[in-house]
């Protein structure tokens, strides 16, 4: 079994997409081990995209995750990262496929939509940032057995 930390970006919850997004996670078999509405501070965005200090979109990108409550959540299901970086699609989402949240759901890289951890390593740094350990429930789900 594998983890993965997932949000859905303020516009997500602005326009109604929280069920949608999720049911999709859930249709395909993925277990919600954690999961909170909040709204993001400045510190907390700032640590997730340090990566992306410096460049021209960085101030944007703040501005935008820390506009409005976001639901994060951490997930699990053997190889959860690539498979929900699958269902989520590409981050620009012209190119990101059709039938993925993005191909279906966005239209521009900063507004799309929602993240994941793109590997293992990412994972253990992010989900730290917004998640005290206690807030992740272990739990038996039965649909587990059957995908
Ligand atoms: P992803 O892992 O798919 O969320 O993509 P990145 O880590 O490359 O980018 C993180 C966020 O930075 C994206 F969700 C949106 C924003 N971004 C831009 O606004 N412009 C860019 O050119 C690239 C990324």
């Amino acid at each position: 079994m594998e983890r993965t930390f997932v949000y859905l970006k303020p516009n997500a919850v602005r326009r109604g997409l929280v069920g949608e997004i999720i049911k999709r996670f859930e249709q395909r078999g993925i277990k919600i081990v954690a999961l909170k509405l909040f709204w993001m501070t400045e510190e907390q965005a700032k640590e997730l995209y340090k990566m992306h200090e410096g460049k021209h979109f960085f101030r944007e990108l703040i501005e935008f995750v820390t506009g409005g409550p976001v639901v994060a959540m951490i997930v699990e299901a053997p190889r959860v990262i690539e498979m929900v970086r699958h269902i989520i699609g590409g981050t620009d989402p012209l190119k990101a496929g059709t039938g993925t949240i993005r191909g279906e759901f966005a239209l521009t890289i900063t507004k799309n939509l929602i993240h994941a951890s793109d590997s293992k390593e990412s994972f253990e740094r992010e989900y730290r940032i917004f998640f005290n350990e206690n807030e992740i429930v272990n739990y038996y789900l039965d649909v587990q057995d059957d995908i």
